[in-house]
């Protein structure tokens, strides 16, 4: 690629392509979107450590794949992967991708909407990860990223029906995310028990860069750094 040519409002992400992909010159696919939406592969790897310690699952669905940053990582760890994406180019660059890193023959690569997909009943999982949009790079410009407010997706309603599939749920999110909001929806959704999340800060470069959210089994805290929220009382 010439750098000339690259987008010049992405050239921060093509930085850190190596971060991203660490075997990123062996031919990583990569569209508009994936590039400042991919989760870094660090940041993935040790998302899919805390699901093998805590949960150790065979089948591990990625309710919205992307260029397969997390995919790919999960199939390290699992027997088999369903990665869901609706963009067909973002479907072929997590194909692609899964090939480089070796793991493309444990993915089931479905192209289509994680709502409908899910609803078809089709897809069965012992533990559902999903990193959605959160609206591109803009999220940063508020000081709090307002959950019930996430677009284009209603997070509510992708936890609403994940909730159908597992228990078992992992959900990346912006680092300035309003935690309330996250201790309302699981007190709403499970109203006999006081229900355990687990938050844990994603850094890298002495930075935290975003927090991944546990439920089910997953929120067994697997190192002393996690932070918990309390149960409303
Ligand atoms: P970032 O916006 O690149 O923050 O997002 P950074 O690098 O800390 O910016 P800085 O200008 O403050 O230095 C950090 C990480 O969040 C990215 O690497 C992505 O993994 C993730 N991320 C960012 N966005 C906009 C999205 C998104 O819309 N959806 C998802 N799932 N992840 C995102």
């Amino acid at each position: 690629m010439q750098s000339g040519k690259f987008p010049q409002h992405l050239i921060k992400y093509w930085y850190q392509r190596k971060f991203l992909f660490s075997r990123f010159n062996e031919g990583i696919w990569m569209n508009e979107e994936s590039w400042f939406s991919v989760t870094p592969e660090a940041l993935a790897k040790s998302i899919a450590e805390h699901i093998s310690r805590t949960a150790a699952p065979s089948t591990i669905i990625d309710g919205f794949c992307g260029a397969g940053g997390n995919t790919i990582q999960l199939a390290m760890i699992a027997n088999r992967v369903i990665a869901i994406e609706k963009n067909p180019v973002t479907l072929r660059c997590a194909r692609h991708n899964a090939q480089i890193y070796g793991v493309a023959d444990k993915i089931t690569f479905i192209e289509g909407d994680f709502f409908e997909v899910l609803a078809r009943g089709e897809v069965q999982a012992d533990v559902l990860f999903m990193s959605p949009p959160w609206g591109g790079p803009e999220y940063l410009e508020q000081e709090v990223f307002e959950l019930d407010q996430m677009k284009p997706y209603d997070l509510w309603e992708i936890m609403k029906a994940a909730r159908q599939v597992t228990p078992n749920l992992a959900m990346f999110l912006p680092r300035n995310s309003n935690l309330d909001h996250l201790r309302q929806e699981s007190d709403e959704a499970d109203e006999a028990d006081d229900q355990t999340v687990l938050i844990t800060y994603l850094h890298a470069n002495n930075k935290c860069k975003a927090i991944c959210v546990y439920y089910g089994d997953l929120a067994e805290p697997a190192s002393d750094y996690y932070d918990l929220i309390p149960p409303l009382s």
